[in-house]
């Protein structure tokens, strides 16, 4: 059997609010038939893919939005993106809003294989951003306002190897990787929308790129996996989003990024034996981790500094000396 697959990271340029889903479905096709002539097994799309990232404005009625999610998928504007997959023989990683027959809405993503069967499905866990209006802000990130969210990381059995997924914000924390990490994955699938300019402290705008790299790569490394990171990026109603979408490898190292903020895609080799190099080494769980002193971690979700510990200004120490 062989575990060696040709991934494309299908980096979307900007979707404007007007696009409908049929333009945005022929762009879809178009990078998969890049993908076919580069020989790719799968072809992994961003968060949203089909849709402006419309958390970025604000409604009072959350129902006038409800045209930018998918009740059903496919749906059938975008069926024809699951037929040209088929005929080409490749499986894609998809992102997209989904609203549930019984109205719950999720920021979800699916892994479908070279057949058209949908072999899974992740509904986002960290959801970034706010839940009411925020005026002060040049744009909005209302995330926890449209979606609720998901409440499981899991794996599937696809492309002859473990995969999971992660959507956006979830790439930033490393409890993320490392429950995926501890279900055996090798590769994980993840999309994104991310503005450069962060309104709650713009000094890391300038770190946007780095920041999203330093994330994905520890987490390969960290796990021994395979992580695809995906963008929508470019100039999307005003707001700039980054693009460099990369395919990292366990060793953390990029072996693919895109150079634009368009349409593009690229691709590598992806051997998902090389996983074991760091699974069976440095990272071998089952040897060396210690979840007893981990408890921490599950039992607590904001910091509690321990009884005892003073914290003193630097000021108070600088007058002892
Ligand atoms: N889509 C998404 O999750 N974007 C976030 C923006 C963080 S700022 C609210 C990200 O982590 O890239």
């Amino acid at each position: 059997m062989t575990r060696v697959l040709k991934i494309g990271a299908a980096q979307l340029g900007p979707i404007q609010r007007d696009n409908n889903r049929k333009e945005v479905v022929e762009r879809l096709i178009a990078l998969l038939n890049q993908g076919a002539s580069e020989s790719c097994d799968l072809v992994v799309f961003p968060e949203l893919a089909l849709t402006t990232f419309f958390p970025r404005w604000w409604s009072e009625n959350i129902a006038e939005f409800d045209h930018f999610f998918e009740t059903e998928m496919p749906s059938q504007e975008v069926q024809p993106l699951f037929d040209e997959a088929k005929k080409l023989g490749i499986g894609f990683h998809l992102g997209y809003a989904e609203m549930t027959s019984d109205g719950h809405r999720y920021n979800t993503s699916i892994i479908v294989s070279k057949n058209g069967d949908t072999l899974g499905k992740y509904r986002k866990v960290h959801l970034p951003g706010h839940e009411e209006n925020e005026p002060w802000r040049t744009f909005q990130h209302l995330e926890r306002y449209y979606f609720e969210p998901g409440n499981e990381f899991k794996v599937f059995g696809a492309f002859n190897g473990v995969v999971g997924m992660a959507i956006c914000n979830d790439r930033r924390w490393s409890e993320t990787y490392r429950v995926l990490g501890l279900q055996g994955c090798e590769l994980a699938l993840i999309g994104y929308n991310t503005p450069v300019h962060y309104p709650p402290d713009p000094s890391q705008d300038v770190l946007a790129g780095f920041h999203n790299h330093l994330v994905m790569q520890s987490g390969a490394y960290q796990n021994g996996m395979w992580v695809v990171g995906v963008a929508k990026a470019g100039n999307e109603e005003g707001c700039d989003l980054l693009g460099e979408s990369s395919i990292i490898a366990p060793s953390g190292e990029i072996v693919a990024q895109c150079s634009t903020v368009e349409d593009e895609l690229v691709s590598a080799v992806v051997d998902l034996d090389m996983c074991v190099n760091y699974k069976e080494t440095l990272f071998d769980f089952d040897r060396y981790r210690r979840p007893e002193v981990y408890k921490s971690i599950t039992s607590q979700v904001g910091v509690e500094i321990p009884e005892g510990i003073e914290v003193r200004k630097q000021d108070d120490e600088k007058s002892e000396g």
